[in-house]
């Protein structure tokens, strides 16, 4: 007999659908989004509709490995757990508890699998990470710019007379947005593209500008300078923001064919962004998340955010500039923080030369949550350098990745169809809870009952005790039931989050020092000729494809990795053919693609690639942080393409 069971997506991905899952016999046969939700509205991306495979794969862990004489060996759970135990015992006894680094990324956004937070933070407290690799910089923009980071409703898009998607790629990254924004396109709105990158969601847009890569400062300060110059900014301005003066200078600084040649558009991009932004308002900015993860990001995402506030369309429905839903904002997570702060931090970015400096005491153990650092941080090979030569790794995921490789103990842990946790979404305002639609296998414990066994045996007793529904609803009834919200509302059907208004400074207040908006005064350091430019003539863009999560592959991949330029920046090597790509401090053996649309100065390839089987981004670029927030600057690695022949010896393998 089959049965519909219904939980949510756990992924990192601003969408937080709501699946159904068919099952039948134990296990699941199909997976469909939920008709019902209305965000999902009834469909699944490519890669978690395949998620079976994955599922069902012979690779799945389902016992823990402990590294016996170099080979990762399956024991039991009480060995394995008994030997964390004793190692991290002994390392905090010998090294205090600085020694040990906890490093929890996205695989799950999970609100439960804050649990390791609070058993590290009664363990130690530990090391932990600081920074952000994803949204580092445009968190920090945000919230220099207004003192809060959240989004106008997705439905408020239907109030907007244009829709600007800075640097956003709908159709892979946030493919639940879509239905919303061809709405609002049926009801009138003028939708327009702003990237490097020519993507399919060109393809939904009236106008598309293709600016260089981080030429998106230039370009604001150019529209900037239009809004300005034809009296099209608001004359409200003055009351709201602080420093208009300083940055109407700013923008005055340079002609608007200067700012433009430097963004590399046409002027009239700048003269029709500005008529979108000022005459014809309200205008909604949707800022992408890539767009952040380069030296300048914070300051183009402040850029962003000066523009939409001049311009008159901050507070208003069908405006806004919108970047991230406050997606933990409906849960009380104090029951994951500690009473004291952690002795030290890693940026994230710099994960790998951070840990393999630190001293006083020295990086000794690491524990990962939900996370591949390997594949997924810049300069994999030092990340792998940093994690091989520590006295104990522990890495909790469901597959050998990159990083449970170099692990002393992995530990099985379960997948999104087998979670059972509450989220919110970075994408629009709604709250799920997660379900397991199956049991796990049997050997394969959640990171609550992971911690929830080591607790004792590391002389944390109860701490971490009770059922996972108890701590569902510790973390959402406090803020969620004085709104009439239980767990068991949550359960029933979609809710949105009753914190998050429909329209963001509606009442034009803003959390900042000064209950202004703080506009940006100061251009990033100006790009310097870049020394490595003739030599590595293309920026390498690793972004994101449909076909994997990050470094969770819909389906296993074989052969080299793609790389798609303009058949001018090709260098001779054909369309189809292998060549390798090289940066300052790596290279990988690529197949090529050419593709007309993009411009001659990029190279672009998915991100997520496995290290072990030579497919990795990260290998060939630098470990950087962003101007703010200690992002990482990802999309900035100069690289060149080499022609197999005169192709110099393979690098070692990392
Ligand atoms: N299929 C799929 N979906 C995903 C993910 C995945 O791996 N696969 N990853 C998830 C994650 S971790 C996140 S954080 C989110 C967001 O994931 P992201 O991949 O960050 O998605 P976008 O917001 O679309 O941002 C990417 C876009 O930013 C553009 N961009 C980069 N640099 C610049 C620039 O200088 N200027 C401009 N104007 N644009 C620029 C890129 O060309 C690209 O089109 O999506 C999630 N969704
Ligand atoms: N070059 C380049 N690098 C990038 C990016 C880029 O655009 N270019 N994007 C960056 C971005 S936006 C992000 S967010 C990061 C993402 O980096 P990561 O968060 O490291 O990404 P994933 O590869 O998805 O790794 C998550 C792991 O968690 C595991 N997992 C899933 N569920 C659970 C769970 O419940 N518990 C535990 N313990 N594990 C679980 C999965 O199996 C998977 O191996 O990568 C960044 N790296
Ligand atoms: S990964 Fe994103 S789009 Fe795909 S099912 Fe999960 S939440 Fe939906
Ligand atoms: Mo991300």
């Amino acid at each position: 007999m089959q049965q519909l069971r219904k939980t949510t997506c756990n992924r990192d991905c601003p969408d937080a659908c709501s699946i159904v899952a068919t099952v039948e016999g134990g296990r699941v046969v199909r997976l469909a989004g939920d008709p019902s939700h209305p965000v999902t509205r009834g469909f699944l991306c490519y890669r978690t509709s395949h998620f079976l495979e994955t599922q069902y794969s012979p690779a799945r862990l389902t016992t823990p490995l402990l590294r016996k004489g170099g080979a990762l060996t399956p024991v039991s759970w009480d060995e394995a757990l008994d030997t964390a135990a004793e190692r991290l015992l002994r390392i905090r006894a010998e090294s205090g508890p600085a020694a040990i680094f906890h490093y929890r990324s996205g695989g799950s956004l999970g609100i439960l699998t804050g649990i390791t937070d609070a058993f590290f933070a009664r363990f130690g407290p530990v090391t932990v990470k600081r920074g952000d690799i994803c949204s580092g910089a445009g968190d920090a923009a945000q919230l220099t710019d207004f003192g809060e980071e959240d989004s106008h409703d997705l439905a408020d898009l239907k109030n907007a007379r244009h829709i600007l998607l800075w640097g956003k790629n709908v159709f892979t990254s946030s493919p639940h947005t879509l239905p919303v924004l061809r709405e609002a396109r049926a009801r009138g709105a003028e939708l327009v593209l702003i990237d490097p990158v020519h993507h399919k969601t060109a393809s939904l847009c009236g106008a598309y500008y293709q600016p260089r890569p981080g030429g998106d400062f230039a370009l604001a300060m150019a529209v900037a300078r239009v809004l300005f110059d034809e009296g099209w900014t608001d004359p409200r301005a003055g009351d709201t923001c602080d420093h208009l003066d300083a940055f109407r200078a700013l923008a005055r600084s340079r002609s608007v064919a200067a700012w433009c040649a430097d963004a590399d558009v046409p002027e009239g991009a700048a003269l029709d962004l500005a008529r979108r932004l000022g005459a014809e308002r309200p205008t909604a900015i949707l800022v992408g998340w890539g767009m952040g993860r380069r030296t300048s990001g914070g300051a183009i995402v402040r850029a962003l955010d000066a523009l939409s506030a001049v311009s008159g369309n901050l507070g208003v429905p069908g405006g806004g500039v919108s970047f991230y839903f406050k997606r933990r904002g409906a849960f009380d997570l104090s029951p994951f923080q500690g009473q004291r702060p952690p002795p030290r931090t890693v940026c994230e970015p710099l994960f790998g030369p951070e840990v393999l400096r630190m001293s006083d005491p020295p990086i000794r153990a690491v524990w990962v949550t939900a996370g591949n650092p390997v594949a997924m941080l810049p300069e994999s090979g030092t990340v792998a350098e940093a994690l091989r030569t520590r006295d104990f790794v522990v890495v909790v995921d469901s597959f050998l990745t990159d990083t449970a490789r170099l692990a002393h103990l992995v530990l099985p842990t379960r997948t999104l169809l087998e979670a059972d946790d509450v989220l919110g979404a970075y994408g629009h305002h709604y709250l799920g809870v997660s379900t397991p639609v199956v049991p796990p296998p049997d050997g394969v414990k959640s990171d609550l009952e992971i911690m929830q066994a080591l607790a004792p045996r590391v002389g944390l007793g109860d701490a971490l005790d009770g059922s996972v529904r108890a701590w569902k609803r510790r973390v959402t009834e406090p803020r969620l039931a004085p709104f009439g919200i239980t767990l068991e509302t949550l359960e029933r059907e979609p809710v949105r989050n009753p914190l998050s208004p429909e329209v963001l400074f509606a009442d034009r207040k803003f959390p900042t020092p000064t209950g202004r908006v703080n506009l940006i005064t100061e251009a990033p350091p100006e790009e310097r000729a870049d020394p490595d430019a003739g030599e590595f003539p293309l920026r390498l863009m690793a972004l994101s494809t449909e076909r994997s999560q990050c470094s969770q592959w819909a389906r296993p991949q074989e052969g080299p990795a793609v790389v798609t330029v303009h058949p001018d920046a090709a260098g001779g090597v054909p369309d189809g053919g292998v060549c390798r790509i090289a940066s300052r401090i790596g290279a990988l053996v690529v197949r090529l693609r050419h593709d007309p649309a993009q411009r001659r100065d990029v190279a672009l390839m998915p991100k997520g690639g496995h290290l072990h089987d030579g497919r990795c981004a990260n290998a060939l670029i630098r470990a950087r942080t962003t101007d703010l927030g200690e992002g990482g600057a990802l999309y900035e690695e100069r690289v060149r393409l080499v022609p197999l022949a005169e192709a110099e010896p393979a690098p070692p393998a990392p």
